[in-house]
């Protein structure tokens, strides 16, 4: 075969905790004598999860809520809360399994200038929709179109605002602190939200659902090397790695490796 085939092929999505954990993850193969490769910051979610099925990576970082939402289509409340062995048994007919929490949910949420959030007394989502302020939200564009994005969390909450422009997650702290959105998605793991005078809207209604990180594969690939990783990020440690990244400018993989060579794992 040529050289794809032979070794494993890690995917990851166009942020900075997914180019992180990509690298964790082939780093963690390689320190194990597993030829793999660590193909960068593919797309989105709906990209990466073609590839994998159509066999162009092995797999990738993804989160339980997004596998049930948006991969499986599944949409009631029970479902987005079930274990992975229930994820596994859904996947089992696409030919992919859910493996090695990594042990921290990564949500997304609603946040505003902090100074905006506490002028108009909104804390959480039902008082945003409550009150109806005149909002320019900048959302991200994989979540406006989302099973589990705008739309739903529009209809569940009743919120009358229009989603407006889509934008980069990547520019969205920048726009909301400059002042050219008010409202923006946010990832809970994200660096930038502990630097930011910046309000997390409370998500009341309990809409979205848990995203905990794990590992998405084809079926076939043998997760065993990569069981050390389990547990390993606590939500606190994932932020420090994204600020060192996205903050500090320090390369991914140079993130990766002194993560990992500070003991995290053993072979
Ligand atoms: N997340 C939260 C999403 C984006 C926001 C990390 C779970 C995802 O990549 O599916």
């Amino acid at each position: 075969g040529n050289l794809h085939a032979q070794s494993l092929q890690v995917g990851s999505k166009r942020f900075t905790e997914s180019y992180l954990l990509g690298e964790i993850v082939s780093q963690t193969l390689t320190a194990q004598g597993i030829a793999a490769q660590h193909r960068q910051g593919l797309g989105n979610t709906a990209i990466l999860a073609a590839a994998l099925q159509q066999g162009q990576i092995d797999l990738y970082p993804e989160y339980t809520g997004t596998i049930v939402r948006e991969l499986l289509k599944r949409t009631s409340a029970a479902d987005a809360q079930a274990p992975l062995k229930q994820i596994n048994v859904w996947l089992k007919p696409l030919g992919l399994k859910a493996a090695v929490p990594l042990g921290f949910n990564n949500s997304y949420a609603l946040a505003m200038r902090e100074a905006d959030a506490a002028r108009l007394g909104i804390a959480t989502i039902s008082d945003l929709a409550a009150k109806a302020p005149a909002l320019k939200p900048g959302l991200s564009h994989e979540f406006i179109a989302r099973a589990d994005g705008w739309p739903a969390l529009q209809r569940a909450y009743g919120i009358t605002l229009k989603p407006g422009n889509g934008l980069d997650h990547g520019l969205a702290y920048q726009a909301l602190a400059g002042g050219q959105v008010d409202l923006i998605d946010v990832y809970t793991t994200d660096a930038q939200l502990a630097r930011q005078p910046v309000r997390v809207l409370r998500d009341d209604r309990g809409f979205f659902p848990r995203y905990d990180a794990v590992l998405l594969m084809r079926a076939g690939v043998d997760e065993r090397p990569l069981q050390g990783l389990a547990g390993l990020l606590p939500a606190a440690r994932m932020i420090e790695l994204n600020a060192a990244a996205e903050l500090e400018g320090r390369p991914f993989a140079v993130v990766a490796r002194s993560f990992l060579g500070a003991g995290a794992v053993t072979a």
